[in-house]
């Protein structure tokens, strides 16, 4: 029996890469995010492969989260993988000068959208004693660094909000993990720093995880036989040994 992945935050980077990696594994999709025009164009890439069915909602609106969900057709109502992947960060900024609108992006994004979604899947897994759920996580969420403040409190959040998932969810059989990536190349930096040129600079010098690493990575995850749980996995180039201790080229 073909399974079906919901996947927040598909439009772009690891989301959209995990995407790929899906269909090519015929796993049926459900693709989320806010730009429409992106969700369009990778389903009728996929379709091909498998069947795909796209929402389109912001998570930080509730109602719209709910609505998007319950609007599902018969044939995706069941869904068997919940990717939570939707997040950014917003700015780089000292505490003392940081913004409360980027502190609120991201904890309504990273932490309430997340939750917002969870509430509204989890049910039917529960109710059906099986699932899978990915949160995709940090290295952010396990170490702070100078100026990540906020964005490392989220993804702190994100990693004790899975592990009381697991706690919760133990005694219904759904299994509940974080995987957990350091610098990725994706559109990540560029909505950190709002466009601006100082985003060229994250992925220079060294060689960064692609979105297409995390992708295997995290099919990996789901394809472990019904026993195996992936609880936590961190992952980092190669040239990372911290949040702040990267090789780069003289
Ligand atoms: P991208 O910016 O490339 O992708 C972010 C995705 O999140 C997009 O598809 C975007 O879709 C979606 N998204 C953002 N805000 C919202 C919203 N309000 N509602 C719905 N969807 C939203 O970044 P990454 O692929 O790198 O990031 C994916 C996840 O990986 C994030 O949780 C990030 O924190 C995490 N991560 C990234 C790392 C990195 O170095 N890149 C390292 C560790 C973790 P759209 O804008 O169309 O809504
Ligand atoms: C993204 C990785 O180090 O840019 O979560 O915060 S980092």
């Amino acid at each position: 029996m073909k399974k079906t992945a919901f996947i927040t935050g598909a439009t772009s980077g690891i989301g959209r890469a995990t995407a790929i990696e899906f269909a090519k594994h015929h796993i049926n999709l459900i693709l989320c995010g806010r730009r429409l025009e992106r969700l369009e164009i990778l389903k009728k890439e996929l379709e091909p492969l498998t069947q795909v069915h796209i929402l389109h909602f912001d998570v930080r609106d509730k109602s719209e989260v709910f609505s998007a969900i319950d609007s599902l057709p018969e044939a995706f109502k069941t869904i068997d993988i919940l990717i939570n992947n939707a997040g950014n960060a917003h700015g780089l900024d000292p505490i003392q000068e940081g913004h409360l609108d980027d502190w609120d992006a991201m904890m309504d994004i990273n932490v309430k959208g997340l939750l917002y979604v969870s509430k509204a899947i989890i049910p039917q897994m529960t109710e059906r004693q099986s699932g899978h759920i990915i949160n995709i996580g940090s290295s952010a969420g396990k170490e702070v660094y100078p100026n990540g403040n906020v964005y490392c409190g989220s993804k702190h959040a994100v990693l004790a909000i899975t592990e009381g998932m697991r706690l919760d969810l133990n005694k219904f059989g759904i299994k509940v993990s974080a995987v957990n990536p350091g610098l990725v190349e994706t559109e990540f930096s560029k909505v950190r720093f709002k466009g601006d040129v100082k985003a060229d600079a994250v992925y220079k010098g060294f060689k960064a995880l692609q979105a297409e690493d995390i992708a295997e990575i995290i099919y990996f995850v789901v394809s472990r036989p019904t026993h195996v749980n992936i609880a936590d996995l961190l992952v980092f180039p190669t040239a990372q040994a911290n949040s702040v201790t990267v090789k780069k080229d003289e």
